[in-house]
């Protein structure tokens, strides 16, 4: 394994929050590929994150030397769109009790993942991290990204008034292993997996697609963002609001037509225009990231092949 310049030595507690989630599991893989031996998890049955008392007490019999907060509810555009108190209510419980929970038990070192759409809508890109509070928030999700704009707000200010040293990250638009394929609430690319794959098993001859396909986006392999968190730990880093991106973006309608490709569907991509578009165009400024010295590694057209083989072993 790699040695830890400043991040916990391997045997020492990791908590990764959310573990069971697409992101939260793929930084336990990272972690116990990286050697690291005692990495704490709980069960939503055995820790709900919304009940500050239960969190109080998890953390304080543990004291993880780390903390990633993974655990979020998640979603796409429309489940966002349509259940927008779900999605400010329990971001902005598990950031409270998380973030607050950890510094009350004296945990140093804490990564609280967020999101790009924590961006105003209509930003320059590619989206550098000055450009937070600067504009209106995207409608569809503004909810979600407040409760995910206060967690940043919180890890900051424990870090002022406390001296701790607790890290925000904004990932792109994820994919990969352990997806939500539900088409009602999933993300555009597991979305465009499920819909190829059942047009091409069932020979319909065109896969609908929501909105006009211009939008842009960046995607990012779940496993290069784990790889990207726990390189930042390792490297020890306590910085500013982070980027994490591959810097490349596509258009959804180029992406529509990838993932044809890959899941072998040739029918033709008709548009569900009735369904929103969101935000026009989120590329984030990877520039910091990189000069730490990562870079993402799973290029798309390979990381789609992957996916979907990961879709095909649990729904195939
Ligand atoms: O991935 P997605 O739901 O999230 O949608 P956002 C991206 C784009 O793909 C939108 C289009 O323009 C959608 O209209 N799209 C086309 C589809 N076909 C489909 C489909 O079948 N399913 C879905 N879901 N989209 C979310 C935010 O925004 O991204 C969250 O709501 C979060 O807060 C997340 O930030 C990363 O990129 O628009």
């Amino acid at each position: 394994m790699s040695e830890p310049r400043g991040g916990p030595a391997p045997d020492a507690p990791i908590y990764v929050a959310g573990h069971r989630g697409m992101v939260g599991s793929a930084i336990v893989r990272r972690l116990q590929a990286g050697g690291y031996t005692r990495i704490l998890t709980a069960g939503r049955a055995e820790l709900d994150l919304r009940d500050r008392r239960a969190v109080d007490a998890f953390l304080a019999s543990n004291r993880p030397a780390y903390i990633f907060i993974a655990a979020a509810k998640v979603g796409g555009i429309l489940a966002n769109a349509t259940h927008p108190a779900d999605f400010i209510a329990e971001n902005l419980a598990i950031a409270l009790n998380v973030i607050e929970g950890a510094h009350e038990a004296g945990v140093e070192r804490l990564m609280f993942l967020g999101s790009s759409c924590i961006y105003p809508r209509d930003c320059p890109q590619p989206i550098s991290e000055e450009a937070l509070l600067t504009g209106p928030l995207e409608p569809t999700n503004a909810p979600y990204a407040i409760a995910k704009i206060a967690g940043i707000a919180l890890a900051e200010a424990m870090n002022r008034q406390h001296g701790r040293r607790y890290v925000s990250v904004m990932p792109t638009n994820l994919y990969g292993a352990g997806d939500n394929y539900d088409l009602a609430t999933s993300h555009v690319l597991p979305a465009l997996i499920r819909k190829a794959h059942e047009a091409k098993l069932a020979r319909v001859p065109a896969l609908i697609l929501w909105g006009t396909g211009t939008p842009r986006r960046e995607f990012l392999h779940a496993d290069d963002l784990a790889d990207a968190c726990v390189f930042l730990m390792e490297q020890g880093y306590a910085g500013p609001l982070l980027n994490i991106g591959t810097g490349e973006d596509l258009s959804i309608g180029e992406l529509a037509r990838l993932v044809c490709r890959v899941v072998g569907y040739e029918g033709e991509i008709t548009h569900d225009l009735s369904k929103p578009d969101g935000t026009p165009r989120k590329l984030l400024d990877v520039s910091r990231l990189h000069a730490l010295g990562w870079r993402h590694r799973i290029e798309l057209e390979d990381g789609i092949a992957r996916a979907y083989a990961d879709f095909l072993s649990s729904f195939g």
